[in-house]
Parts: structure tokens; C-alpha cells; sequence
């Protein structure tokens, strides 16, 4: 399968996070990428520079202002004091429920609260650089995947940071730009009249969510650890169906968290191929997440190896026109052998 690769990703290389008040590592690191980029040429796939710009698709699912706040983000930051440049601004305050969010402040981590959902997105100088590139990723293995005239087309969009935290206006859950979100907008602006997103990553894709809520041309589907004790807490309930018209067309399936759920999550896993099946949808994408596996360190499923080449036959046998965007994954040096899985498993189907 041709892969476009986010040669830029390493822009974004922040140094730390926060955990339980202690500053750790960040676990969203430039080897995750490096280390999926070099298992794809181990096993002879073709990689691909991004050649599409996705600025179209990123205003049709983000809104003006945060394109706007996250594209210049570091300049403003370097602007308070030169000595921030080897300092990660953190947001300290958020307009929560009663504060108002349609007033843009001009303090710059007041903006930055206004844009985040959470404390534990560092920015870097790089980041925009990185995630434009990560979208412009997304964008390019929709196109290739939309042009396809016979056959069976899919395209894998190699890429960090991941995407499925971001909403329209806000960053959260080491996410910027939405490239689920620009990968299903890019299909819809060639023509693809319905696209389903299948979010397998461990924890639920709030961002794609929210960006297709309203929306009934975007079928939204997340197997996800439950937000009752994951990240991203507040949202990701199965009783979020959709809204206005797009009500009927979001299907959450959270899961308990438990190293003994591999069962049960090949259960959910059907089920969603069930109602992807019955939406008809003309095109897939896959919110590729490899945070499920057994010994990923921040999360809470015991998906092995093979397990993740059952999922690439689960999904190719539903016969649609695929595009895989990586999302998360954190044991790192584990991410190539489990990503490619999934991708040959699919060719395999
Ligand atoms: C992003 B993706 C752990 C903090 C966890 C949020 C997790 C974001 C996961 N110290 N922070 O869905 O893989
Ligand atoms: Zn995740």
C-alpha cells in the first residue's frame, strides 16, 4: 500500500509533559514515526512525499481563528519574551461552562486556553510546521484514493502528531489539526457522497466527533477505552447518536479498560463493521491508532501483534476504498511491526 510520509513531522519535537504534577518524557515522539517509516520499507511498500496542499479541507473543519492562533502560536509566544524560545508554553486557565468563549483575549495563555482542552498538548516551535505537513498528508492519501478509477484504492497517511483530539477551534491530546477529519473532507470534496471514519485508537476521537456531529454525510464510529476512566473523559459515551441531521450517524462503543479485553473488543469491532456496512458509505477512513496493544504505557486493552493483522482482515473485507491515518501508539519500537500488520492484513482481505 503507497504511504504518504510526513517528512516535516520532526519539526514538532516537544520535551516535556506532565504527569501527576511531575514533569515525564513526552510519549508522542519523533521515533514513533521513524519507527513505522522504517518497518514500511523493511516489508518493500512505496513511500510517498505529501503533494496536497490541504489547506481547503483544514477551513472546512477548523474554524478561521484557530487556524489562525495555531499557525502563528510560536511567533506570538516568542514575542512575550526572546528567552521563551526554549521554554513550551502550557495553557492555565479555560473558558469552562458560564465563561465566555467568543471573545478572543489578547493575552497569549489566555488565547491558549481559549484553543486547548487540556494541559498535556505541548507546543513547540515546530508544531504547525509538523501537523500542516501531517494534514497535507491526509489530504494527499484521500486524493490518491479518490482518483482511483478500478479496483480497490487505499493509501496509508504516515504521520505525528496524531489528529483525532482536535476539534474545530481546539488543540488537546498532543493534536493539532484534525487529519481524520481532512482525509474524510477530502473525499467528500471528490465526490464520495457518504464517508464512514472507523476510530480504532484506544482513546475516543472527541475531535472527529464534534467536527461531524451535525453531519450526516460523515459517519462517525470509535471502539475506545471508557471515558468514564480514559482520556478524553468527557466525551465518547454511547449515547452520543448525532445531531440534527446528523442524528443516527455517531456510534460510540466504549469498552472497560482491562488487559484481558481482546475478545470484546473483536466484538465491538464487528458491530461497527455492521453499521458501516448498512450506511453504505462509498469510502473509509481509518483513525489508525496502535494504542490498544498489550504493552502500550498509557493505555489499557491487550491487543498482540496478530491481532492487529485480523483487524487489517476485518476491515478490507468490507470492501471500500480505505485511507489509514496514524494516530496514537506509544510503545514506540513496537508501533512498525503492529502499523504494517493492520495495512498488509487489509491488502490481504
Ligand atoms: C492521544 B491519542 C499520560 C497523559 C495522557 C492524553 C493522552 C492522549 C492520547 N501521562 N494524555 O489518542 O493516542
Ligand atoms: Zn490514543
Amino acid at each position: 500500500m503507497i504511504t504518504f510520509f510526513n517528512d516535516r513531522h520532526r519539526a514538532h519535537a516537544p520535551q516535556f509533559e506532565f504527569f501527576r504534577g511531575e514533569r515525564v518524557a513526552c510519549f508522542e515522539t519523533p521515533a514513533r514515526a521513524d519507527h513505522v517509516r522504517a518497518r514500511l520499507i523493511e516489508r518493500g511498500h512505496v513511500l510517498s512525499p505529501a503533494e496536497t496542499d490541504s489547506r481547503v479541507a483544514l477551513a472546512q473543519v477548523h474554524s478561521a481563528r484557530y487556524l489562525e492562533f495555531f499557525e502563528h502560536a510560536w511567533r506570538d509566544w516568542l514575542a512575550l519574551s526572546p528567552g521563551n524560545a526554549s521554554l513550551q508554553p502550557f495553557p492555565s486557565v479555560w473558558p469552562v461552562r458560564s465563561l465566555r468563549s467568543d471573545i478572543e483575549p489578547a493575552d497569549f495563555i489566555a488565547r491558549l486556553g481559549l484553543y486547548s482542552m487540556d494541559n498535556g498538548t505541548p507546543l513547540s516551535a515546530g508544531a504547525w510546521q509538523a501537523a500542516k505537513a501531517g494534514a497535507d498528508a491526509a489530504a494527499s492519501a484521500a486524493t490518491f484514493v479518490a482518483a482511483g478509477t478500478h479496483g480497490r484504492r487505499a493509501a496509508f497517511s504516515c504521520s505525528r502528531p496524531p489528529g483525532h483530539h482536535a476539534g474545530a477551534d481546539f488543540m488537546g491530546g498532543y493534536c493539532f489539526l484534525n487529519n481524520a477529519a481532512v482525509a474524510a473532507q477530502t473525499l467528500r470534496n471528490a465526490g464520495a457522497a457518504r464517508v464512514a471514519i472507523l476510530d480504532v485508537d484506544y482513546h475516543h476521537g472527541n475531535g472527529t466527533q464534534s467536527i461531524f456531529y451535525e453531519r450526516a454525510d460523515v459517519l462517525c464510529v470509535s471502539l475506545h477505552g471508557s471515558p468514564l476512566t480514559e482520556y478524553p473523559f468527557y466525551l465518547g459515551h454511547a449515547d452520543e447518536a448525532g445531531q440534527g441531521a446528523g442524528e443516527g450517524f455517531n456510534l460510540n462503543l466504549p469498552l472497560a479498560a482491562g488487559r484481558t479485553s481482546s475478545g470484546h473488543w473483536f466484538e465491538a469491532l464487528e458491530t461497527a463493521c455492521q453499521r458501516i456496512g448498512s450506511y453504505r458509505a462509498d469510502a473509509l477512513v481509518v483513525a489508525l491508532g496502535l494504542d490498544t496493544f498489550v504493552d502500550d504505557p498509557i493505555s489499557r486493552f491487550a491487543l498482540l501483534a496478530d491481532d492487529f493483522s485480523r483487524l487489517g482482515r476485518r476491515l478490507g473485507a468490507l470492501g471500500l476504498p480505505a485511507v489509514f491515518v496514524l494516530e496514537g501508539g506509544y510503545a514506540a519500537a513496537a508501533l512498525g511491526v503492529n502499523a504494517v500488520n493492520v495495512i498488509e492484513g487489509f491488502e490481504e482481505a
